[in-house]
């Protein structure tokens, strides 16, 4: 394995029209989680690599499993629990692309993750460490996880890439702020988005944010900028790269894309702009189409995108 992840995959109950959840009657059944949606996006780009977590022994997980294994990711590290339920979650939209979550997964089978499930043993030849700010929300052996899994990488040389992906319904940003600021810290690469980037260093200004996480002892920082694109600081190199303009259905999984995209870059050699305008292509193809991951390119996709003769695939 090149990469290797972890955290809670959802199904997602995803409506069929826009407006208030209380009036929508029909759901297609899909998948999400942070880190699975990241993990299809690597393979999808040709990488190898491996999501380690645990899902209910039910219907949902089952079929979590078996799609992730159908992307080619590598699935042998996952845990079914018997006593505990595979999470869920609901998207409302708003129009325009807006989406409101609600979660129902307190007590789910990936809250019980613990330190053990994600030992190293199981990363053998991983280069990359990918792990996310939602998972240490879940729980406290989650959050034991986390910190655990970050410090093994260091010491097995392998390099962790964080996204803090805040999630405002999971907890409050004085509890979130110190623990995100921490794992950002111990990281060799940080892809915050700008209100994460405040909440850890109570600047707005994305070359601030990366000065300061770098001062905490971050390596790399790139600050995500939605559509305009993204700032990156990476050791005396700093600058912005440019965003590409789609026409947004959906801009959740965005973020998971985005690192996709930077990690894969990072494994191809590509000088450090161009992994940047790698991941906002990825960022970008995301948000085209309805659902988490569904709408990720493969490679000759993504290529076709970035060199401007692409429009078929959106
Ligand atoms: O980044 C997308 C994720 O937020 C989504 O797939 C669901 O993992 C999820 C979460 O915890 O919100």
């Amino acid at each position: 394995m090149e990469v290797v992840t972890f955290g809670e995959s959802m199904v997602l109950m995803d409506p069929d029209r826009n407006g208030p959840l209380e009036h929508v009657h029909r759901f297609e059944k899909r998948m999400a989680g942070a880190e699975s949606n990241f993990a299809v996006a690597v393979s999808r780009l040709g990488h190898r690599v491996a999501w380690i977590s645990r899902l209910g022994k039910d219907p949902l997980g089952l079929g979590i499993y078996r799609n992730l294994r159908g992307e080619g990711v590598d699935v042998s590290g996952v845990i079914f629990d018997d006593s505990r339920p595979t999470g869920l979650y609901f998207k409302e939209r708003k129009g325009e692309g807006g989406t409101r979550v609600y979660y129902y997964r307190a007590g789910s089978a990936a809250s019980a993750l613990t330190p053990g499930d994600v030992r190293p043993e199981r990363w053998s030849g991983a280069r990359i460490l990918f792990v996310t700010g939602i998972t240490p929300a879940l729980s406290d052996s989650c959050r034991e996880a986390v910190f655990s899994a970050v410090d093994e990488a260091r010491n097995h040389g392998v390099s962790v890439v964080f996204d803090p992906n805040y999630r405002a319904k999971l907890w409050g940003e004085d509890e979130a702020g110190p623990i995100l600021r921490e794992i950002a810290a111990k990281s060799d690469i940080v892809l915050p988005g700008v209100n994460e980037g405040r909440l850890m260093t109570g600047s707005d200004d994305p070359e601030v944010i990366a000065s300061t996480l770098v001062g905490l002892g971050a390596g790399q920082v790139v600050v995500k900028l939605g559509p305009e694109g993204a700032w990156y600081r990476a050791g005396g190199e700093k600058g912005k790269v440019k965003g590409f303009s789609v026409r947004q259905v959906d801009e959740v999984g965005a973020g998971d894309a985005f690192a996709a995209g930077y990690v894969s870059g990072l494994l191809d050699g590509l000088p450090t702009p161009e992994a940047v305008r790698r991941a906002c292509a990825m960022g970008a193809l995301a948000v085209t189409g309805p659902g988490d991951y569904e709408n990720l390119p493969l490679r000759e996709e993504l290529e076709r995108f970035m060199s401007g003769t692409g429009k078929e695939t959106l």
